[in-house]
């Protein structure tokens, strides 16, 4: 076999170092909310004789879908541990959280809870990095730790818990 001159393999190791890895397949996370907690901080129906409490449910949207929990009746400080799952292909995902106090018959719609520190907006909405487990936005944090957050400038304020995680 004929030997390489020192300058021609110099050039085959740098093309072999320099050469792009294959092509990965994007890799499928389920990205998990957990809200572990809601609280009222303000009085979120109108008491009538006796000390009315707040009936809360939750909207929770990961990458685009959302879904919402049943109502729990008649308690201003719940620990629901609801659980949200959404399976993605996206590294940076997307998560908004909304509350609702449920009101009938002559309390009129839902209120829309305050759920965002931020005065305009009720809405938490924040991304989570599934490479780093960083959350930033309107709350920040860390994957597996719970976060808490609590509403002020637009009335019917909450404050909720939650964890985001994924496997
Ligand atoms: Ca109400
Ligand atoms: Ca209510
Ligand atoms: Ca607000």
């Amino acid at each position: 076999m004929r030997k390489l001159k020192p300058i021609a393999a110099a050039i085959v190791l740098a093309t072999t170092v320099g050469a792009a890895p294959a092509p990965k397949a994007p890799q499928a996370h389920n990205v998990t909310v957990t809200v572990q907690r809601l609280r009222a901080l303000s009085n979120l129906d109108a008491d009538f004789l006796r000390p009315d409490r707040a009936d809360f449910y939750a909207e929770v949207s990961i990458d685009g879908r959302r879904t919402r929990t049943a109502t729990v009746f008649g308690k201003d400080d719940i620990r629901p541990n609801w659980k949200f799952t959404q399976r993605t292909l996206n590294r940076y995902v997307v998560i908004s959280i909304r509350a609702y106090d449920n009101d009938g018959g002559l309390e009129g719609t839902d209120d829309f809870c305050d759920l965002n520190p931020s005065k305009g907006a009720r809405e938490l909405s924040f991304v989570y990095d599934t490479a780093t487990g960083r959350i930033t936005g309107g709350a920040t944090g860390r994957r597996g730790q719970p976060i808490t957050v609590g509403g002020s400038g637009d009335g019917r304020k909450a404050e909720i818990v939650f964890v985001v995680n994924h496997n």
